[in-house]
């Protein structure tokens, strides 16, 4: 298999600590295919142009990162990372989605501040600080009332979105410093599977 990626992208670093976890990750091909400022080359295989997108062995592509993470989670080894069916995988699937919003909203942030000054809108970058803020608010919440829950792919993408922020975004005001989140993330951050992920 090959991953296309690129080494800022927090949907492929959420991919590929999956893969790790999962004892997949020698199994596929890093592929650099930064889509900034062409995404011709990854477009080839995921026509919306972003990355992560996984090549599987007959040649086809898989895209957007929660349908990567699912596939890879059925085809590694060890128990699930998201569990596959009752009230735990619905639950899972929101805190997934809540920390790919976070990152969502983070990237809209930085691409904000990429632009001209005169061209940057603060009411685009208030609005999604705002959602960032009370989308860390809401995490942290669920890392007091678990602060041992397993790796799954819940506490993955809510470790990737907490990392995005701190590489990208570490001058908001979003409720990094919860002392029960900033307590998990010194901890999390040296799993392995992190560590190897690391944005440069
Ligand atoms: N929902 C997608 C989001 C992927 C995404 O937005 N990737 C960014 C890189 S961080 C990208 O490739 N952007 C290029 C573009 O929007 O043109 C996923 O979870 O995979």
């Amino acid at each position: 298999m090959q991953l296309y990626y690129s080494t800022t992208s927090p949907y492929a670093r959420k991919v590929r600590v999956v893969a790790i976890e999962k004892g997949l990750d020698g199994l596929i091909a890093l592929i650099d295919a930064m889509p900034w400022p062409d995404p011709s080359f990854v477009a080839a295989k995921n026509p919306l142009g972003k990355v992560p997108a996984l090549i599987r062995d007959d040649g086809s592509a898989l895209y957007d990162s929660p349908v990567i993470c699912e596939y890879l989670d059925a085809m590694g080894e060890g128990a699930p990372l998201l569990p596959r069916s009752g009230p735990a995988r619905w639950d899972a699937l929101r805190t997934q989605a809540l920390a790919d919003g976070i990152m969502d909203a983070g990237v809209t942030i930085v691409l904000e501040r990429r632009r001209p000054v005169a061209l940057q809108s603060a009411d685009v970058v208030a609005r999604a600080t705002a959602a960032i803020a009370r989308g860390v608010a809401t995490l942290a919440a669920e890392i007091t009332a678990a602060p041992n829950a397993p790796f799954d792919l819940a506490r993955i993408a809510t470790a990737v979105a907490i990392g995005y922020l701190h590489f990208r975004l570490p001058d908001l005001e979003i409720g990094l410093d919860d002392p029960q989140l900033t307590a998990w993330w010194s901890i999390i951050q040296q799993r392995p599977s992190l560590e190897a992920t690391a944005p440069p």
